[in-house]
């Protein structure tokens, strides 16, 4: 058993010297936050990394997620997926809005595109997927039918920092998508998040939503919140961003070593990610099938019992929280998302992060592999 706890995973810190002069800066400017240098140089940077045309950066991803339903004007009925973090939902509910919530693909385990139409109703106004563990959504189809409708696509797109597929980032989809930059997420700013967009002229009202809705000394044209990033958070970010190829790199080395492992582990199916796009390996994703010797639980708890602390992201799923129970107009989640009922009971995400050494690496695939069974 590993002395030290392995936890799902642990954020990546650049040397703290690396840190000192930006810190040095801020100090010498006092200029701690409301859009100031740092701000304005990680979103330019950000921007360009990324390949989106606007960003506006937040103070985590939850008011980023708020604000993008705010910016849009959604009201009534959004649909969503019950396979998800529970601030996908919540943001919806803290913005009166409610969620009607949709069956899964049993590939990606994200929203099924094609249950969407029957859940539209005249309420309807958007749909609001999770690119879940950052496999992104089937955009075609989900834009597809927002077209036909007329409903505006806002992604949830917390777990999908730096993922591409084949037209480039995959940021880019829908009306607007919301990233998340928390300590747990491949790139991280502490806390941190931010909304992506086509123009300028969506980014101000964004940026106005986001301080108040002032606009100037004496000038208020919306009822904002406090979403702004501080300079701390910010200087963070552009320093992370100098490493944050080789921290993908070396999640992905860990990422075949698991798929390798467990290639010929009865019962066990990884997440496939398409090779179509290029991932940011933020998670590893299991589902623990009925012909392995164990439950998910029991696996769960042997894992913890060595120290290991995978995690059952997401177990239970959003409709059997009591505050979203009534949401789900159709009734209990087992019978009407058979596929997600399903997911949440077997789903376990396995360790992976920068500093995975290869020790833990091994425990890890002796235990799922049966011989510390
Ligand atoms: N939408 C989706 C689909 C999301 O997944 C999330 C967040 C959001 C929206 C909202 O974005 P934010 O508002 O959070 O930016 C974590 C995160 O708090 C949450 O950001 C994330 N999704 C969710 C999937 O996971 P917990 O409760 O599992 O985190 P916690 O504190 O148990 O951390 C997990 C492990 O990470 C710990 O066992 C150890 C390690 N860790 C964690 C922290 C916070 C560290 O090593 N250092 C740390 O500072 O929710």
């Amino acid at each position: 058993m590993s002395d030290k706890p392995i936890y799902v995973t642990e954020p990546f810190l650049p040397p703290l010297e690396e840190f000192i002069p930006y810190l040095e800066q801020i100090w010498e400017s006092k200029r701690l936050t409301n859009n100031g240098p740092m701000h304005q140089q990680l979103e330019e940077a950000l921007c360009e990394y990324l390949g989106v045309p606007e960003i506006a950066l937040f103070n985590n991803g939850t008011t980023a997620l708020l604000t993008a339903l705010k910016a849009l004007r959604i009201t009534g009925e959004v649909i969503t997926t019950p396979f998800t973090f529970v601030a996908t939902a919540h943001a919806l509910t803290w913005n009166g809005i409610t969620p009607v919530f949709v069956d899964i693909d049993v590939h990606t385990l994200n929203l099924d595109p094609k249950k969407i139409e029957a859940a539209i109703t005249p309420r309807t106004t958007a749909i609001l997927p999770v690119h879940c563990y950052g496999n992104p959504c089937d955009v075609d189809a989900i834009q597809e039918i927002a077209d036909k409708y007329n409903l505006k696509v806002i992604y949830d797109a917390a777990h999908a920092f730096g993922v591409q597929d084949e037209g480039g980032s995959i940021l880019r989809h829908g009306d607007l998508s919301a990233v998340s930059f928390h300590a747990t997420k491949v790139f991280n700013t502490f806390e941190g998040g931010a909304i992506i967009c086509a123009d300028k002229k969506t980014k101000r009202h964004i940026n106005d939503l986001k301080n108040f809705g002032i606009v100037n000394e004496t000038t208020i044209v919306a009822t904002g919140i406090n979403g702004k990033m501080s300079e701390i958070n910010s200087a963070f970010g552009l320093l992370q961003l100098h490493h944050i190829d080789e921290v993908i790199l070396r999640r992905q080395v860990t990422d075949q070593l698991y798929r390798d492992g467990l290639k010929n582990t009865k019962g066990i199916r990884p997440i496939e990610f398409s090779k179509k796009n290029k991932t940011n390996y933020s998670y590893f994703p299991i589902l623990v099938e009925d012909e392995y010797p164990l439950t998910r639980d029991k696996i769960y708890n042997l894992l913890l019992e060595n120290n290991i602390y995978a995690r059952r992201y997401f177990y239970p799923l959003l409709t059997d929280h009591p505050m979203y129970r009534n949401h789900t107009s159709t009734g209990s989640s087992a019978c009407y998302f058979p596929i997600a009922a399903e997911a949440t009971q077997k789903i376990i995400c396995l360790p992976i992060h920068d500093q995975l050494d290869s020790d833990a690496l091994k425990e890890i695939l002796e235990i799922l592999n049966g011989s510390k069974q």
